[in-house]
């Protein structure tokens, strides 16, 4: 039994109580009849923490005396969203401090509103890693995940008449009680300059001689296990100038220099990268990803010394480093300039420990997101890294490639880690693979392209060194803690321990044509769907009914993703009930979240065109509220945790082949919506777990795409052939739903037809708007669709963040478990 499914004693709520009161006296100053809900949030979160930071003191304490193996997960991106209600649910205290503030005349709600979200990552890749902190802590592996402090995460959006509008996220304005820095473990990161080469015993010996030397200070969040397991640390740093370098300058007067050298060296942790496609060519990104993950390897190296000093024969024993994409390839021609340079190993000594200290997961496909770094732009910066790069690709060319294919110099310019074009780039995904021992991607099929398109004779020269690791989410935040009701529920059917085994969810399937269970299991999805109704409301203006069907796509806007795709079939049937006001449909509510990268012009129109077509539909009374249609601004994981336990229906529809997994499918689908997708990323493996006849399965498959594309494909010919989809076409350049601005939508139109539409929305719309149909069709009968939703939360099992945890584990990190009080 978990302790949270207990109802609370009276001596933990008496004890959590005081502690509040003593945090508000003490550490916040006021009291209980002044105290603003900011202050009852910071005493809350302090009492919390005293909990917390006896976890992370044992696991700590622990794994260092041990000595443990332990895996270093190098992220740039963190996605953690607000810690009080995940940590009060992991430490099983939800319950005791719901009647402890209530008791105070505090509402437990309200309380966790007034945190701020931490942002401190794009979409998926950040949200996987926050998922796979609180996996690693709840099976007790020990780790250590490293990221950066930014200063500002993802900006925050909203929109002006309907566009988008960016502003600097200030989630530490007024602090953040979470983190504790750790100055004893401050590092130097050099930057710029030269190598000078001297001869030291016959040997040439490289020093770099840096232009600039940075300070990396480290902020260490604890991460809680749930239910009494490890509390880990998430440690980021943050860049300072170095408290020597400018009092030169500064002396002989360079008052205003050293000032500005200071914001630069301080620039390196102001801003997270608000783009999911690339940053290729800006400086500051590359030095943010050597800053990171120097500073990382130095505190890595530092931790290993402390215990075995200069022998390295057991460091690649004890380490393992996870490198989150390319952004902390770096990392590679880092270690090997340490062990060689600083340490005096060897080449090929330190060669074999890079290659078994490192593995890498591709996130993406994308040629865009496939990350190059100019050689020009590389040698100003990391002059020393260039060359050991160089030297790793003439080793790796010169020996494994010419062993394979001897004499192939078309494979060589193929696998070389420098691409050779007018402009000589460093390929980043390259560096990974032949720097690493296991190469994962993050879904069967994903996986499977990882071998067969993007890197197939990487996969010939090393056919075990790719693999794949399906991805998964956390279920005691996605359901959990977001669906507390939905959960409740769950608790009178299934053991107690499902939110650690989250198969046992299997048992609901026996409940699944039971007319009280389908009842209570659509009442919960009608209360969610009045709290998020009430929340659309307060955002938008807007009121839907509980009563529609509530329609949800919720991801980062791209063009791959197809918001757009979606967009055109509200606009489809927003014309039938124009012919026809009587056009028979289920009502609908179409509810987006989505933020556009600010420079992607497309992205940023379709934001623009789904709000002003929206306004027009939501106006419009001849349709008597058949359709609604709502984008909720500054869609963020706290936003999320409200739209998800409400979805009726899960719209993954991006074209087959480029979302490398996607996890919102997964948590949507836990909380009993049916998915309407295309058979890409992990889709095909919920609809294998789920059943397709639980699911809205339509458009081109993988290899269809494959076809379409090298037989040509002419979106004209569907523009042509489908009435309806021309007259929808043409109503996004004849001013129809912007008479103020005629052309402002004609961008998407464009894109689609003289654009060449790349991603195939015109060749799958009509078969998306027959899924469409089908799904009208289920929602009528209300016993077939409850039973598809029971299916759905009761087979997502497999999708548990645990789940992948234990796959990295077995196949790639080999750990071992070590309970917090472990002897
Ligand atoms: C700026 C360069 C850059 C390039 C790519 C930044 C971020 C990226 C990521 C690959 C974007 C991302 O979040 N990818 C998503 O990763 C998820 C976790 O594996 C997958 O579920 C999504 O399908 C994938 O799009």
């Amino acid at each position: 039994m978990s302790k949270s499914s207990k109802s609370p004693g009276k001596a933990s709520i008496e004890a959590l109580q005081t502690s509040i009161i003593r945090h508000l006296h003490t550490s916040q100053g006021t009291y209980e009849e002044k105290a603003s809900p900011e202050a009852w949030w910071k005493a809350t979160a302090a009492a919390v923490n005293e909990s917390v930071m006896a976890g992370l003191t044992d696991t700590q304490r622990t794994h260092s005396k041990l000595d443990t193996r332990a895996v270093n997960y190098l992220s740039m991106e963190f996605l953690m969203g607000r810690l009080l209600s995940n940590n009060l649910h992991n430490l099983g205290l939800f319950d005791v401090a719901e009647k402890a503030l209530d008791n105070l005349g505090q509402n437990l709600a309200d309380i966790l509103e007034q945190e701020p979200d931490m942002a401190l990552g794009n979409g998926g890749l950040g949200r996987l890693a926050a998922c796979f902190l609180d996996s690693l802590a709840t099976l007790n592996y020990p780790a250590v995940c490293y990221g950066i402090h930014y200063e500002h995460g993802l900006f925050e959006q909203s929109f002006s008449k309907g566009r988008q509008i960016e502003r600097p996220d200030d989630w530490r304005e007024y602090g953040n009680p979470w983190e504790v820095c750790r100055p004893e473990s401050v590092q130097q990161i050099k930057l710029y300059g030269y190598v000078e080469t001297v001869s030291q015993g016959g040997r040439a010996h490289k020093i770099w001689r840096p232009g600039q030397v940075v300070k990396a200070v480290p902020w260490d969040i604890p991460i809680v296990g749930y239910d009494g397991a490890n509390v880990n640390i998430l440690r980021l740093w943050e860049s300072r100038a170095t408290d020597f370098f400018d009092w030169d300058v500064f002396n002989s007067g360079g008052y205003v220099d050293a000032q500005a050298e200071q914001a630069q060296a301080e620039a390196i942790s102001k801003v997270l990268y608000p783009n999911d496609e690339t940053d290729a060519g800006k400086e500051l990104r590359l030095i943010q990803q050597y800053f990171f993950s120097a500073a990382s390897l130095a505190d890595i190296i530092r931790r290993y010394q402390r215990a075995h000093g200069d022998d390295w024969s057991r460091f690649s024993e004890l380490v393992a480093v996870q490198l989150n994409d390319t952004h902390p390839a770096v990392s590679i021609p880092e270690l090997m300039r340490v062990l060689l340079d600083e340490k005096g190993l060897s080449w090929d000594e330190s060669w074999a420990i890079c290659q078994q200290v490192f593995s890498y997961t591709n996130h993406t496909l994308l040629p865009e997101a496939l990350e190059k770094w100019s050689l020009h732009l590389f040698a100003r910066v990391l002059p020393r890294h260039l060359e050991i790069i160089f030297e790793i690709n003439h080793r790796f060319l010169s020996r494994d490639v010419e062993a394979k294919w001897p004499g192939d110099d078309a494979v060589k310019a193929r696998l070389s880690i420098i691409e050779e074009s007018d402009h000589r780039m460093v390929r980043m995904g390259h560096l990974s693979v032949v720097g690493s021992h296991k190469v994962n991607g993050v879904a069967q099929v994903h996986s499977e392209l990882v071998k067969t398109d993007l890197f197939p004779e990487f996969h010939a020269l090393w056919p075990d060194k790719l693999t794949n690791v399906t991805n998964g989410i956390t279920p005691r935040r996605w359901l959990k803690a977001c669906n507390p009701r939905l959960s409740a529920l769950i608790d009178q059917k299934v053991d107690a321990d499902w939110p650690l085994h989250l198969d046992k969810l299997q048992k609901l399937k026996d409940f699944a044509d039971d007319a009280d269970f389908q009842q209570a299991f659509m009442d919960i999805k009608r209360q969610n769907k009045l709290d998020l109704a009430a929340e659309i409301k307060a955002l938008t203006g807007v009121e839907v009914s509980a009563d529609a069907l509530f329609d949800v796509q919720i991801k980062r806007l791209h063009e791959y993703k197809r918001q757009h795709l979606n967009l055109l079939h509200i606009m489809a049937l927003y014309r039938r009930l124009q012919q026809d006001p009587n056009y028979d449909m289920v009502p609908r509510v179409f509810i987006f979240g989505a933020k556009a990268a600010p420079g992607y012009r497309l992205a940023k129109d379709i934001i623009y065109a789904i709000n002003r077509v929206g306004d027009r539909i939501n106006q419009d009374e001849r349709i008597q509220g058949k359709i609604k249609v709502v984008m909720l601004p500054n869609y963020r994981v706290s936003l999320a945790e409200k739209m998800i336990p409400a979805a009726d229906l899960s719209e993954q529809i991006s074209t087959a082949g480029k979302e490398a997994s996607g996890t919102g499918n997964m948590k949507l689908a836990l909380n009993g919506a049916l998915t309407i997708g295309t058979l890409d990323g992990a889709n095909i493996e919920i609809a294998e777990e789920a059943g397709e006849d639980n699911e809205f399965i339509f458009g081109l498959t993988v290899d269809e795409v494959k076809a379409l594309n090298q037989n040509g494909y002419n979106p004209y010919d569907y523009y042509h052939a489908d009435a309806e989809l021309k007259a929808v076409l043409d109503s996004l350049d004849n001013g129809y739903f912007t008479p103020e601005e005629p052309g402002a939508l004609a961008s998407i139109k464009r894109s689609l037809l003289e654009g060449g539409d790349a991603y195939k929305v015109l060749a799958d719309f009509r078969s998306y708007v027959d899924a469409q149909q089908l799904a009208d069709a289920k929602y009528r009968d209300k016993a077939a669709w409850a039973r598809s939703a029971i299916i759905n939360t009761a087979t997502m099992g497999k999708f548990n963040s645990d789940r992948s945890i234990q796959d990295y584990v077995d196949r790639i990190w080999k750990l071992t478990p070590y309970p917090r009080k472990a002897k």
